[in-house]
């Protein structure tokens, strides 16, 4: 079991100005921020990103919306820190996400749901390591 996740605030969640809202909900779920940046991906470089969804259909749709505008990339330390970030985002549906997940609160469709979490230790730690380097974790 590791200690650290990964998360992306996604573009719709800039765009509608949930940044402080999202990071409030993080920090007071007891999440420390070991890492943090607010950048912009181009569509090649959403692409790496997600290369694991690359044969499902809406790959092309994902890729574009996640190069659409800016995101925050962060990492995130906490015991259980996968599991209990996946717990508080909520469902990939926001529908299906459950009252008090971040999903449930700012998610607006399946595609544009507001926050991405690592699914397994594995990729939180290739995740992380995608924007970050060794000099920009605390
Ligand atoms: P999660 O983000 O909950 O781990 P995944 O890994 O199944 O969900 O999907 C990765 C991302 O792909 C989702 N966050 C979402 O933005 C997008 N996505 C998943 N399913 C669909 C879909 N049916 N249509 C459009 N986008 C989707």
């Amino acid at each position: 079991m590791s200690n650290r996740t990964f998360t992306m605030i996604k573009p719709d969640a800039v765009k509608a100005g949930n940044i402080g809202n999202i990071l409030q909900m993080i920090n007071e779920a007891g999440f420390r921020i070991v890492a943090m940046k607010y950048t912009r991906m181009n569509q090649d470089q959403a692409g790496m990103f997600y290369e694991v969804h690359k044969e499902r259909p809406f790959y092309g749709e994902l890729t574009e919306f996640m190069s659409s505008g800016p995101i925050v990339a962060a990492i995130l330390e906490k015991d259980n820190a996968v599991a209990d970030f996946r717990k508080l985002i909520g469902a990939t549906n926001p529908a299906e996400a459950e009252e008090g997940t971040i999903r449930k609160q700012y998610a607006t469709s399946v595609g544009e749901n507001a926050v991405h979490g690592s699914d397994s230790d594995e990729n939180a730690t290739i995740e992380g390591d995608f924007f970050f380097s060794k000099l920009e974790r605390f």
